[in-house]
């Protein structure tokens, strides 16, 4: 039951490959927040794959560092639905550096579960936009044969 007024919204979640170990509390977190989670693909990113999912960053001097990381093992991604669950996802998440979570939000999923400024344990969309291309990157509309993407009881 969503509230009067409120913004249902979708987000990319990913969990990065230093946390897929704890996917069990972060699908926790998820949930505890109000959320729910409507697709989930585990996957290995290609050097390309991630290079596109972050091309924004490509002239950062942490460009390569991030794509090593998010390229070293599988990561999870998982749309996110609720209200306002762009802003609220990337509040859980916690600031960017996981120190600086464990100073300043440390209850945040950074916090409990990032190493350090790059290995952050999890991403989540920036904005409406951002989710709108990265949850199309991850979950194109286009699937061919198979089950599709929708939960059903999400289509409501
Ligand atoms: P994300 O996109 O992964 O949700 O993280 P974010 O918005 O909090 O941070 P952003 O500025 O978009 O950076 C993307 C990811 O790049 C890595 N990073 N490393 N100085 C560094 O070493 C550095 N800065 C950023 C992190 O993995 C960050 O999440
Ligand atoms: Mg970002």
């Amino acid at each position: 039951a969503s509230k009067l007024g409120s913004k249902k919204e979708r987000t990319l979640a990913m969990i990065k490959p230093d946390a897929v170990t704890k996917i069990g509390d972060i699908i926790q977190m998820v949930y505890d927040a109000n959320l729910i989670i409507t697709k989930a693909k585990m996957t290995k990113l290609s050097w390309k794959q991630a290079a596109d999912f972050y091309s924004e960053h490509q002239s950062k001097s942490f460009f390569n560092n991030l794509m090593q990381f998010v390229t070293s093992g599988p990561v999870v991604a998982m749309e996110v639905m609720g209200d306002e669950a762009v802003s609220i996802w990337r509040k859980i998440l916690g600031p960017t550096d996981s120190e600086s979570a464990r100073k300043d939000a440390p209850n945040s999923l950074r916090a409990q579960f990032g190493t350090d400024g790059t290995k952050n344990a999890a991403h989540g969309s920036d904005s409406l936009a951002s989710a709108a291309r990265e949850l199309e990157f991850f979950f194109p509309s286009t699937t061919g044969h198979g089950p599709s993407n929708s939960a059903t009881y999400t289509d409501c």
